[in-house]
């Protein structure tokens, strides 16, 4: 397969591709320092990446992708028992993190290489390479959530990131001459794989704001950045951020595209953002097993609430529960979405029950996404299948795995854990607890800090509510709709 990186060797030299926090990086700086990554890996399969949001982030990954060497992003913030999953799962061989790092205990037995970008060897000719790897070779390894279990290592191969990229590139018409902002996280495929394989693949730049603000966005959308990536919860803060803000409703309105994805932007945030820039913003869809599915395309016109229409090379269908595929172009006939085409992942490591199960016999990838075709084609997502994925500032989070961790406390019977609506993350995580002890029951922080330290502090309950018992059907399963909300 050709280089996922032509501009690493093609651009000019001294060509911007990336600023984070502090650190500016040329193509030029790139190509070196990522050689210098890249040589070092000649005998590894896969390496982990502490992903800070930093540019070692960028530079581990694009290295260890020229090296042919699968990645597997960690979150800085998870906690010992999702990072153990994580390690023990993928193995490997060692993990690439900044200098002054401080890896938790999970990671103490693992190799460290540090990542220093201002490494400056030339190419020798003979790093394996980029081109020595082929498009079913495994590039990420990123872990998502599941209903139950632990989180499950979705393989994204090399085919499925050039060819999401691609696809976009021609919705969107993204060049080299695009500069991206964006305050992403670098550990899911939203941050990573769109927001810095993207624009490195075009030859464009990007500036990382190594944390989202509002003022950072405004900041440089006036400075020349021309596009901005974010999450629905970054949407909303600038929309309710813009009526006071005239600095920033003046950079919005000179950007050439606002895109949204890994949740539903509420259509009053569209409309609030649209009254204030004259700017709309753009909803694409995809998920980390599948990349991108479907987007607005640039030169379509604006229809908020739908997330566009099949990229190109995708294959989408909506199905009825039975299985049979919805024709209808009505928008009211409900289906699943499923997806079939080179930019779908190759399966879950060491779970091939999983991958099975996700798969139709004839290749179709079961999303979970309830849908319906507006008349021009366009996909309006209506709703999950399983009431038990909570998606909480863009990300998933599965019930299973919170349940597990406050069922670990020993102020905790019995737990269960729900997502309820929330204006600013879409869905707050809801943990309902019967005490062991009613008479001194646990508290909000301290269930909270309990499952961030475990897990990931995304994935804390925001919201407590105490009870004498759960309702339980015949079988002893919990009822979760028969939770109430007061
Ligand atoms: C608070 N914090 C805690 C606790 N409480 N830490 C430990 N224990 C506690 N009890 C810390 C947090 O770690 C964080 O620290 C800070 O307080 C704020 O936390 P939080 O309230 O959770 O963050 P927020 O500011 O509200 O974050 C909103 C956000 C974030 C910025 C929108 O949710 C976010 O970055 N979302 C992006 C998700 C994403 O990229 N999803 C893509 C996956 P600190 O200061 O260290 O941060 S989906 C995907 O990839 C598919 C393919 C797709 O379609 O895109
Ligand atoms: P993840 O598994 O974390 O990659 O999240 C993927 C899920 O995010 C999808 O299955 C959808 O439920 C949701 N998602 C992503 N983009 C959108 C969007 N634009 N609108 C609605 N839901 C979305």
């Amino acid at each position: 397969m050709s280089s996922l990186f032509p501009a690493l060797t093609g651009a000019p030299a001294d060509r911007p591709a990336l600023r984070f926090d502090g650190c500016s990086l040329t193509y030029g700086d790139l190509a070196a320092a990522t050689a210098a990554v890249a040589g070092g890996l000649r005998t590894a399969r896969r390496v982990a990446v502490w992903a800070t949001p930093g540019a070692e982030t960028a530079v581990a990954v694009v290295g260890a992708l020229r090296a042919g060497v699968a990645v597997v992003p960690l979150n800085p913030a998870s906690g010992d028992r999702e990072l153990g999953h994580i390690l023990a799962d993928s193995a490997p061989d060692l993990v690439l993190a900044p200098a002054g790092a401080d890896l938790p205990g999970p990671l103490a037995h693992l190799p460290r290489r540090t990542v220093d970008v201002t490494d400056r060897h030339a190419l020798d000719g003979h790093l394996p390479g980029d081109n020595g790897a082929g498009g079913e070779d495994p590039a990420l390894v990123v872990y998502t959530s599941g209903t139950t279990g632990p989180p499950k290592g979705a393989v994204i191969p090399r085919r499925a990131v050039a060819v999401t990229l691609d696809a976009l590139a021609d919705a969107w018409r993204w060049t080299g001459d695009d500069v991206l902002v964006h305050g992403l996280p670098l550990f899911h495929v939203h941050g990573l794989v769109l927001g810095v394989l993207g624009p490195l693949r075009r030859g464009g730049s990007l500036r990382h704001l190594g944390r989202f603000s509002t003022d950072g966005v405004a900041r440089e959308l006036a400075a020349g950045a021309t596009m901005l990536f974010g999450v629905p919860t970054m949407y909303h803060r600038i929309a309710e951020a813009l009526p006071g803000d005239p600095a920033l409703a003046r950079a919005l309105a000179g950007a050439r595209l606002l895109v949204s994805g890994s949740a539903a932007l509420p259509v009053h945030d569209h409309e609030r953002i649209e009254k204030a820039t004259g700017r709309r913003v753009i909803e694409r869809y995809g998920m980390t097993e599948t990349l991108m599915n479907t987007s607005v395309r640039v030169d379509a016109p604006a229809r908020p609430g739908t997330v566009g229409v099949p990229l190109p090379g995708v294959e989408l269908r909506l199905v009825e529960e039975d299985g049979s595929p919805v024709t209808a172009y009505d928008g009211e006939t409900v289906g699943e979405i499923q997806v079939r085409g080179p930019h779908l992942f190759t399966g879950y490591l060491n779970r091939p029950d999983a991958t099975a199960a996700a798969f139709t016999a004839d290749g179709w990838f079961r999303t979970g996404d309830m849908a319906v075709r507006e008349d021009d084609g366009a996909v309006r997502i209506v709703g999950r299948k399983a009431t038990d994925l909570i998606k909480s500032g863009g990300y998933k989070i599965g019930a299973g795995e919170i349940e597990n961790a406050l069922l670990e406390h020993p102020a905790v019977r019995e737990a269960a854990v729900t997502g309820e609506p929330d204006a600013d993350l879409g869905e707050r995580i809801v943990a309902w607890v019967v005490p062991a002890d009613p008479q001194s029951p646990p508290g909000l922080p301290e269930l909270a800090a309990h499952v961030a330290r475990r897990l990931a502090p995304h994935k804390r309950p925001r919201v407590l509510r105490l009870l004498d018992a759960l309702p339980r059907n015949d079988m002893g399963k919990i009822m979760k709709r028969a939770l109430d909300r007061d």
